[in-house]
């Protein structure tokens, strides 16, 4: 799967979610395919979009949360993730889209995610799930969260698309408008 497809599935999958998307391509592929003020871009800081979306999901629990994380900022960041397990937000989705690198910054390679939907279970998340297509993502019913699902994308072979044009200012104000609406 490529990971526009896999964006794409996971904005089909979840179409009421607020996405908080990690730094870098991620956002900006899902700005390119589709940007809706529900949608907060991580602008600069790997491995922030999880702790943002705890907060976020702690404090609006009647909404869905959900985090279109890259391998390399989850691995970077695997604190943030016993404390989802412990905190367990019913109402938080964990999306790791793995294409084995940090891709934004020219491909070095990530650590790996093998074994993660098991040790996010023993962190506390409800669920783990590593999908491969998009028949494994419509059969993926996570009732309640805390969820990771771990997706395998492939590496890019088009061209990156533009950048976030909000500025960090507009993408706050528009999306604490639409969440607290
Ligand atoms: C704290 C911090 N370290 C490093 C960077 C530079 N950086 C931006 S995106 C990125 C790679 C992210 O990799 P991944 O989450 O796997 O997503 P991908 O680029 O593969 O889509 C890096 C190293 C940064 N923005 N912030």
């Amino acid at each position: 799967m490529r990971k526009d497809e896999a964006i794409k599935l996971v904005l089909e999958k979840f179409p009421s979610a607020y996405v908080v998307s990690t730094c870098g391509h991620i956002s900006r592929d899902l700005y390119n395919i589709r940007d809706r003020k529900e949608h907060f871009y991580m602008v600069g800081s790997m491995g922030i979009a999880a702790p943002v979306a705890l907060g976020l999901a702690l404090t609006n629990s009647n909404k869905q949360i959900l985090i279109l994380d890259g391998d390399g900022s989850f691995l970077m960041n695997l604190g943030v993730t016993s404390m989802i397990g412990e905190q367990k937000p019913t109402n938080l989705i964990h999306v790791v889209l793995d294409n084995a690198m940090h891709e934004s910054t020219g491909g070095q390679r990530t650590i790996g995610m093998d074994g993660m939907t098991t040790a996010v279970l023993s962190m506390g998340y409800k669920h783990g799930m590593k999908i491969h297509n998009h028949q494994e993502l419509q059969q993926a019913i996570p009732d309640e969260g805390p969820v990771l699902i771990h997706m395998k994308i492939e590496p890019r072979t088009e061209k990156i698309g533009k950048r976030v044009e909000w500025t960090p200012q507009q993408i706050l104000s528009r999306f604490s408008a639409a969440i607290k609406g």
